[in-house]
């Protein structure tokens, strides 16, 4: 069988094909040590998780190990392809140092326990506060890496049973733009869009979206688009020359930070030569009118003072958007972590609303999420929204929530906007917060400005607890540690970007005395006697299934419809399309058909919220804004960013990803062949900006703002000058799991300001001024991947290779390029 080193190809080989036609498939493997599936005993059905794409896998399983991976050639997501994260990333399940019992604070250092004394420390302190202190003192942050069943429940222990009001997601940091964005225009979360756009589209945008790095599988469909007949044009708005860049037909490199403006002079040209569905517009849309003056103001001439890019390429865009005929639009962090991130992400909505473009094959909007399962934490309520996209002011959704969980609705708060994480973080340094669960998120190093948060987090008024699968930083300074089972040793459902749901079943036992999320949670109400207001438990379900029928029951009627789905429905075949119910029972492709929404008042989940200040506008404003339930066009004057370059501080620094590892790599950094790949931090630096200043490739620079400094080797890439960027991979432990921190030194977060978007309050990860030095000379080029956007401008780099050691099997349906 071919095999393939998939990190030197991370998008495998080509298979071409035209628009309307399906997308062939290809099925993706690999398997430790040499084995082969002869040697595998059995499989167990699942999803990828390094990622919000959601790819159909089966895990195998060799002598109660997992040995390897396969993509699934009748999942709908991937039809069999799988990327280098999920090929390699499985083996940190087997890490040998996973936690496997309890850990608690005893005289200053963690030591380790039985379950008992760790849970009874955690559910006691947690009722000695809500005793002396009330709910208001107990928070929980949580993730978008852990299962619907898993939200769901932590959901209905915070709010309908604690009943606090600090319940958020580092989702926050993720999707809270793309719900945010779509609540919004569409008065309701919920994707509009299907990754099957991509077979019909001839326009695809993406705008802040590095996809070909962050979703391999969903850049494949796009590269086998672009290798077939009547490929799609691709325009790309990113300020580094990314594979996306690379590949597209127009790409916009604006100044970090000016979206807003780029997005206001592309509606300009649209709107000024009439390239609008007035019919659609007419029919389906409010606020027409405002959109079209407000944008009148941004001509391209003056985006392209603003935002540093050729007037010329502005209008080309335009023209190709304006001329789309299937248009598809996908949103993600470079528009999503920035100072106007709603504002902007909302400008792409309006794109596709004016075109007419939305709820058929190929027009589609993608506000992209990007964890695994971000979207569930959105629709089960545990980002602090209710579960099943209800309406925390609306009383009547409040009531039916309360009906659901048999408690009494004044037992859920609700009577202000739910706490967004970074105003937790504020509560706790405050100490009005002194409880703060925390599970699968690694807040040391993925918060903005880590030296607060590490400040925050180490307070011995604060009682930590920490649910994880290794020793993270934010472990380590934790007061009770618990020990997860995760991924392949646990059983749940998620719902990837375009509502996908999966099954993911359990394929081995976890580690040691390692337990699910979900019993663990369901543990911690049993020891605080959580009850409805029958008396009786408040948490009905003791397993996986039973919880996915409680959901079942919740979302019912709402946009985010489970009712018709079970676990045996989604066994055997390909991921399923929520809303599934009687009528659908099979799932929907498409929402918003025919200008259908969730937006009417009584239904719908929000009444959005001003675009500059943030302020939720309320029931009666909604009402006479948008009475019957169409979509919102919503206009945005352009602000300058907040943090600007001086002579001191003269780059604008961003922050993100590379291909090859995963967040904060407690993960990848334990998967040989992708820590191999980018074993350490750098920096990218344009080649006029590193010649200026007479600095070479892999020279050792400094990066200083005035929240902290960090060290990195320079890579001489294709960004655009006076921009630096740093992965955000790489936490202050030398190793992960290592206990010597080694100085702060090289943690992107130490960079970061505390600062948000006023709408969605997602940190803006992407804009900060930043000084750049050099410490010393290097002594060859820096570790930075030669395949991804760390592109180096120079030829004497050797490229990244994986070896032998990385070969994965490839096997094409249809005769493809190999
Ligand atoms: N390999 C890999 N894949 C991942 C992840 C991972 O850690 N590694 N994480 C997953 C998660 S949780 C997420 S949220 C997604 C994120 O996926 P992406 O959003 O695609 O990734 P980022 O690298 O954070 O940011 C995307 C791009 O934004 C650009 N950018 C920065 N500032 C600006 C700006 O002001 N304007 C514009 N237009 N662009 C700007 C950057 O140059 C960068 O290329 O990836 C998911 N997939
Ligand atoms: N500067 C900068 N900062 C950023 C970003 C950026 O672009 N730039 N991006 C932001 C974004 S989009 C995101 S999503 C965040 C990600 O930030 P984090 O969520 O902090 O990153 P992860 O490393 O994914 O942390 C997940 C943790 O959960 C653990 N874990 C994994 N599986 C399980 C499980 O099944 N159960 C339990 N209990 N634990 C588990 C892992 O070991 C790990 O410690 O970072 C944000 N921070
Ligand atoms: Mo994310």
């Amino acid at each position: 069988m071919p095999r393939i080193d998939r990190i030197a190809e991370p998008w495998g080989s080509r298979t071409p094909y035209g628009p309307g036609e399906t997308w062939p498939v290809r099925v993706d493997s690999y398997l430790a040590d040499g084995l082969t599936e002869d040697d595998v005993d059995r499989w167990a059905q699942s999803a990828t998780i390094l990622h919000s794409n959601g790819d159909g896998l089966d895990i195998a399983v060799k002598d109660d190990r997992i040995v390897g991976v396969r993509g699934r050639a009748v999942d709908r997501v991937n039809h069999g392809r799988l990327g280098p994260k999920d090929l390699y990333g499985w083996q940190a399940n087997n890490s040998p140092d996973r936690l496997t019992k309890p850990l608690i604070r005893r005289d200053g250092e963690l030591v380790e326990t039985d379950w008992d004394t760790a849970m009874d420390a955690v559910a006691g302190r947690c009722r000695e506060l809500l005793d002396e202190q009330g709910p208001s003192s107990i928070a929980f942050y949580t993730t978008g890496q852990l299962f619907l069943e898993e939200y769901y429940t932590l959901g209905l222990i915070a709010h309908g049973g604690i009943g606090t009001n600090h319940v958020d997601g580092n989702t926050r940091l993720c999707t809270a733009t793309a719900a945010a964005a779509l609540k919004e225009t569409f008065a309701c979360d919920g994707q509009p869009g299907s990754y099957t756009d991509i077979d019909h589209a001839d326009v695809i945008a993406l705008y802040g979206h590095n996809m070909a790095e962050t979703q391999t599988v969903l850049w494949t469909r796009i590269l086998d688009r672009l290798a077939g007949p009547n490929p799609p044009q691709v325009v790309c708005v990113d300020p580094r020359e990314t594979p996306v860049a690379r590949a597209a037909t127009v790409h916009l490199a604006p100044r970090p930070g000016t979206n807003v403006m780029l997005m206001n002079a592309l509606l300009h040209e649209i709107i000024g030569n009439g390239w609008v569905d007035r019919d659609y517009v007419d029919a389906h849309t409010v606020g027409f009118d405002e959109l079209a003056k407000r944008v009148e103001d941004y001509p391209p001439e003056v985006a392209a003072e603003v935002c540093d890019v050729p007037v010329e390429d502005i209008r080309k865009a335009a023209r190709i958007i304006g001329h789309a005929r299937r248009l598809l639009s996908t949103v993600l962090q470079g528009f999503y972590q920035s100072h106007q991130a709603t504002a902007a992400a909302v400008q792409v909505n309006n794109i596709n609303v004016v075109r007419g473009m939305l709820g058929r094959p190929g027009c589609g909007i993608l506000q992209m999420n990007g964890q695994p399962t971000a979207q569930n934490t959105r629709e089960a309520g545990a980002d602090g929204d209710l579960p099943a996209f209800r309406n925390w002011s609306n009383d009547s959704h409040i009531k039916d929530l309360a009906r659901v969980w048999n408690v009494d609705p004044m037992d859920i708060p609700h009577y202000s906007p739910p706490t967004h994480a970074m105003q937790m973080f504020r509560y706790a340094e405050e100490g009005s917060i002194r409880f703060l669960y925390v599970t699968a998120t690694n807040p040391a190093v993925s918060l903005p400005e880590l030296a607060r948060i590490r400040s925050i987090l180490a307070q011995d008024r604060l009682f930590l607890v920490v649910q994880d699968i290794f020793l993270s930083e934010t472990a380590q300074l934790a007061d009770v540690v618990l020990p997860a089972a995760t991924w392949g040793e646990k059983t749940g459902t998620f719902t990837n970007v375009d509502r996908t749901v999966h099954l993911s079943e359990k394929a081995v036992d976890p580690p040691g005395e390692a337990r699910p999320d979900l019993d663990i949670l369901i543990d911690f109400a049993h020891r605080l006697d959580l009850r409805d207001k029958d008396g009786e438990p408040l948490v009905k379900w003791s397993d996986p299934e039973g919880a996915f029928e409680g959901w079942k029951e919740c979302s019912k009627g709402r946009p985010c419809d489970y009712s018709g789905l079970s676990y045996d429905k989604l066994r055997g075949g390909s991921g399923i399309q929520w809303p599934v119910t009687e009528e659908h029972p099979d799932g929907t492709e498409h929402i918003y058909v025919d200008g259908q929404f969730w937006a009417e008042p009584s239904y719908c989940e929000s009444y959005g919220r001003d675009l500059v200040t943030g302020a939720p506008l309320d029931g009666t404003e909604y009402r006479a804004l948008n009475p019957s339930g169409r979509a919102v066009l919503k206009a945005a004057g352009y602000l300058p960013p907040h943090e600007l370059v001086s002579e001191e501080f003269p780059f604008q620094l961003i922050t993100g990803r590379t291909l090859y590892h995963f967040h904060t790599r407690t993960k990848t950094a334990r998967a040989p062949q992708l820590q191999a790949a980018a074993p350490e931090v750098w920096v990218e630096m344009a080649a006029s900006d590193a010649g200026d200043r007479g600095w070479a490739e892999g020279d050792l620079l400094e990066i200083r703002t005035p929240r902290g400094r960090v060290e990195a080797r320079l890579r001489i890439s294709g960004i655009r000058p006076g921009v630096a960027f740093l992965p955000f991979h790489y936490g202050y432990w030398d190793q992960p799991g290592g206990d010597r921190p080694d100085g702060h030194g090289r943690a992107a977060n130490e960079l970061t300001l505390t600062d948000w978007d006023p709408c969605s309050k997602q940190p803006i990860f992407k804009t900060a001024a930043a000084a750049v030095t050099r410490l010393a000379a290097g002594d060859g080029p820096s570790a930075a991947p030669t395949t991804t956007g760390s592109r180096p401008v120079s030829a004497d780099v050797p490229p990244t290779r994986g070896g032998t050691a990385a070969e994965a099997v490839e096997v094409l349906a249809q005769g493809g390029a190999r």
